[in-house]
C-alpha cells in the first residue's frame, strides 16, 4: 500500500492506494471519506461510499457520509452525545509507510465529555486496501485499572444509484430491533431487504456474508468480532430534515454497519476488543 498525507476539504487526511484501488481516511474521525476499488472498467472503479455536498468539514461536526467510527456509544444509549465522541475527535496517524492506522488517546477527551465517560483507552482504526476489498478493524484496549462498557460501529454509507432499485440481501432469520418503529423486536423473514420509507434497525447476529445488489452491481459487505449490523436510510421525509443531506440525497445511499450495539463490550483492564467490517 501506498501511503500519502495529503489534505480533504482542508482536514488533515491520508490517501491510501495499491493495485488501481485508492482510499482517503481523514485524522478528524479516523474518518474514511472516499473508496474507488480497482476495476476493468469505469462501471467498476468508481466512488462506493456516499458522501453528502453539505457534510461539514470543519471540525465541528461528524462528516455526513464515508464511514464514521462510532464509538463508545450508539446512538443515544447512554449519556454521551449521540454516537459517542470519536467521529468528532481529531485522531493521529500511527501506522508507518506501509500499514494505514489511526490511534485515539483518552488524553484526547475534553471536559465535560471526559467526566460522562472517565475512562482510559485507546481506539485504533487499521484500514487494509486491496484492489477490489477495503477492510477496516477498530480495535479498542482499556488502559485502566478498572473494567468499562462501550457500544460501537462502523457507519458506512454505501452509495447506491437510486435507492429504489437497491436491496440488502443476507438477513434472513436474524433478528433485529426497529429503531424507527419504537424498539419492537421482529425476525427478519425475507432474503431481500429493500428502503421503501424510513429503515433504522439494528439486526443482532448477523453471521453471512450480506450483499447490496442493485440491478448487476453487487457489493459484499462481512462482518466479524460485530455480532450486530445496524440497516439506515431515512427515507424521503426524515431525510428532508437532516440539515447536513440535500433533499434527495436518502435515494443515494444505505448504511450498512457492522456494530456492537445491542449487548455493549465489556472491556477488562488490559483487554483488547476488535470488530472488523470487509467492503468487496
Ligand atoms: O445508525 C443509524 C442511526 O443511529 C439512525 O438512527 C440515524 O439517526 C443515523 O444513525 C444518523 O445519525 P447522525 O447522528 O449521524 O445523524
Amino acid at each position: 500500500m501506498r501511503i500519502e498525507h495529503t489534505a480533504f476539504h482542508g482536514l488533515d487526511a491520508v490517501r491510501i492506494s495499491v493495485d488501481g484501488a485508492s482510499a482517503v481516511v481523514t485524522l478528524h474521525g479516523a474518518h474514511v471519506v472516499s473508496w474507488i476499488p480497482a476495476g476493468p472498467d469505469e462501471a467498476r472503479s468508481r466512488e462506493r461510499l456516499f458522501l453528502s455536498g453539505k457534510a461539514r468539514f470543519d471540525g465541528s461536526a461528524a462528516i455526513r457520509g464515508g464511514v464514521p467510527v462510532i464509538f463508545p456509544q450508539f446512538g443515544e444509549r447512554g449519556a454521551l452525545p449521540k454516537h459517542g465522541f470519536a467521529r468528532t475527535l481529531p485522531w493521529r496517524y500511527s501506522g508507518d509507510d506501509e500499514n494505514a492506522a489511526f490511534e485515539l488517546r483518552d488524553s484526547e477527551v475534553q471536559q465535560p465529555l471526559r467526566a460522562a465517560w472517565p475512562h482510559a483507552f485507546i481506539a485504533r482504526l487499521r484500514v487494509v486496501l486491496g484492489a477490489t476489498r477495503l477492510k477496516l478493524t477498530l480495535e479498542v484496549e482499556n488502559l485502566g485499572e478498572h473494567a468499562f462498557d462501550f457500544s460501537a460501529a462502523l457507519h458506512s454509507y454505501l452509495r447506491v444509484d437510486d435507492i429504489d432499485q437497491a436491496v440488502l440481501q443476507g438477513l434472513q432469520g436474524c433478528d433485529y430491533e426497529d429503531s424507527a418503529n419504537g424498539g419492537t423486536l421482529h425476525r427478519e423473514h425475507d432474503y431481500e431487504l429493500r428502503f421503501a420509507g424510513e429503515i433504522d434497525r439494528i439486526y443482532n447476529d448477523v453471521v453471512a456474508p450480506l450483499c447490496l445488489a442493485e440491478g448487476e452491481r453487487r457489493l459484499f459487505i462481512e462482518q466479524q468480532g460485530f455480532p450486530d449490523c445496524v440497516t439506515w436510510n431515512p427515507g424521503a421525509q426524515l431525510g428532508a430534515r437532516i440539515g447536513d443531506l440535500e433533499a434527495d440525497d436518502y435515494r443515494r445511499f444505505v448504511c450498512v454497519e457492522a456494530g456492537q450495539v445491542l449487548q455493549p463490550v465489556v472491556l477488562e483492564p488490559g483487554e483488547v476488543w476488535e470488530g472488523t467490517q470487509i467492503l468487496g
